[in-house]
């Protein structure tokens, strides 16, 4: 018969000494080691207590699929206290990222038609691959510019200006201009307050936000205001899409972006619309181009790797006479490359979910109601899991073998990311058009670790060379 629920290894007794505890080894931004440590401690199952928040901590494949087999069709994960603090507080509605039972389960289906189903998605490739032509543009100039034959740089802030630009284009039918040489002021203002909000956010994460709003406490001051910033400017676009499709300024012949799509449909309340577009905006900016400077990186160290897949997306393009969605039927080991950059580098460090019924973990009795956290960086590099597992192989995907609930990085089920078609379209034509014209290089002597900052991002600047071929 399975134990019960209190015989579970780990330190869940007294949370508040393990939330100082966790503090004082610098947790706020090691979130990722310190699971793995723990994982290593208790053995592959451990509950925990920080601050006010319980867990139970699970790292095998097939425990997350028992996990979300049972996980019903109104799944909910743990939602982010500060998050939900400041939208209570500025009166904002939820969007599909905080909303819960029902009023999720409606709005979600209405919204994975728009964003999700593949007729709809494969209307994306254009407006993607030409945001992808003017990033290599751009880095041609820089070639240019540089009075060498490359271009080395830092590229977060290129990659956050990609990313904003690639989203927008898909949910509003509109370029910003951000791959130009002049860079709105107002744009820049929206990607520094993404980034503010998600380094404002983790201290919170395990206090609750009511405690710290009553103190004022200059995090939670900080955190309001990137959030206002982020609605403001999301508002702003939204507004100019709604103003062009009343004065009909739009073309009804080509498609005209996800936002006009929903406001057409009638479907869903306005209010609705724009919470959810505001979060998705929000939401495409972090996401890919970390996973982009990874991969990038992760290239450039693995040059063998490197070639292997440019020879792949040269015959591919020969093959598909330069039609992208031709060529993206037949990039396998490119998609397999994406897919092994977010299993060393997650963007999310867990995912979880609250169980609605008993389900037996590791042999273990866990009741419903409990969170459930699949500790998704510690499982890409337990060795159980991926031989190996510092190495970075793409072919590990496209082998023989059960690749059953381990590729997770866009979450699974219905609540898995609304923006991972979007996202997945974004990082493969960009990787495509880069691997076309540039060979990716960087010194190799630097090793990059990885930092907690709500999102798991690298803990030192990353310097790329992109070298014409
Ligand atoms: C949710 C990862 C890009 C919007 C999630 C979740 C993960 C994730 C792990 C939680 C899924 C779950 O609980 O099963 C990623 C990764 C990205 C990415 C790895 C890129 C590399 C994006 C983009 C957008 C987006 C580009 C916007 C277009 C969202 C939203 C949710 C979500 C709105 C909440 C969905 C819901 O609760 O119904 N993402 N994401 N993400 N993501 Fe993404
Ligand atoms: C953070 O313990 C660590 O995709 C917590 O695009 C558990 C947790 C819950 C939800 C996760 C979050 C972690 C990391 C960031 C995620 C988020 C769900 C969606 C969000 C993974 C793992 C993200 C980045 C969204 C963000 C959209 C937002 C900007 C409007």
């Amino acid at each position: 018969t399975p134990r019960p629920f209190n015989q579970l290894p780990g330190d869940w007794r007294a949370g508040w000494l393990n939330l100082y505890r966790f503090w004082q080894e610098g947790g706020f931004h090691n979130v990722h080691h310190i699971m793995a440590r723990k994982f290593q401690q208790f053995g592959p199952i451990y509950r925990e207590k920080l601050g006010v928040y319980e867990s139970v901590n699970i790292i095998s494949p097939q425990d997350a699929a028992t996990l979300f087999q049972a996980e019903g069709t109104l799944p909910e994960r743990f939602s982010v206290p500060p998050w939900v603090a400041y939208r209570d507080y500025r009166n904002k509605p939820y969007g599909v990222l905080l909303k819960k039972g029902e009023a999720w389960r409606s709005d979600r289906l209405m919204l994975n038609k728009e964003v999700l189903s593949p007729q709809v998605v494969e209307g994306f490739v254009p407006l993607l691959s030409e945001v992808g032509e003017d990033f290599v543009r751009r880095a041609q100039a820089q070639v240019g510019n540089s009075g060498r034959e490359h271009w080395t740089a830092d590229f977060t802030h290129e990659l956050f200006r990609f990313a904003l630009e690639s989203v927008c284009h898909v949910l509003y039918g509109e370029r910003l201009g951000l791959l130009q040489d002049f860079v709105d002021p107002e744009s820049q203002r929206f990607i520094d307050a993404v980034t503010l909000m998600f380094h404002t956010t983790s201290p919170m994460l395990y206090v609750p936000p009511a405690l710290l709003r009553h103190l004022n406490a200059k995090m939670w001051r900080d955190h309001v205001q990137a959030w206002d910033a982020i609605f403001f400017q999301a508002d702003k676009c939204i507004q100019n899409v709604y103003r062009d499709l009343r004065l009909q300024r739009k073309s009804t012949k080509e498609y005209m972006g996800i936002l006009c799509s929903l406001i057409m449909q009638d479907k869903l309340p306005l209010d609705d619309i724009k919470a959810s577009v505001t979060e998705m905006m929000a939401g495409g900016v972090d996401t890919t181009s970390m996973t982009l400077q990874w991969a990038m990186f992760e290239l450039a160290r693995s040059p063998g790797v490197q070639e292997q897949l440019r020879a792949e997306v040269l015959a591919a393009k020969r093959e598909a006479a330069g039609d992208r969605v031709k060529m993206l039927k037949t990039i396998r080991l490119l998609k397999a490359a994406i897919k092994e950059t977010l299993r060393l580098h997650p963007v999310a460090v867990t995912l979880q979910r609250y169980t609605t019924q008993e389900v037996i973990l590791q042999d273990y009795r866990i009741p419903p109601k409990t969170l459930v956290q699949v500790g998704l960086y510690a499982m890409g590099r337990d060795p159980e899991v991926f031989p190996k597992p510092e190495q970075f192989s793409p072919q590990r995907w496209l082998a023989a073998g059960p690749k059953h609930f381990k590729g997770l990085g866009f979450g699974f089920g219905p609540r898995q990311c609304l923006g991972r078609r979007i996202a997945e379209l974004e990082m493969q034509l960009f990787l495509m058009q880069i691997l076309e014209n540039f060979k990716i290089e960087t010194m190799r002597a630097v090793e990059v670790g990885t930092k907690f900052d709500l999102i798991l991002i690298p803990d030192k600047p990353i310097y790329l060379t992109l070298r014409p071929l």
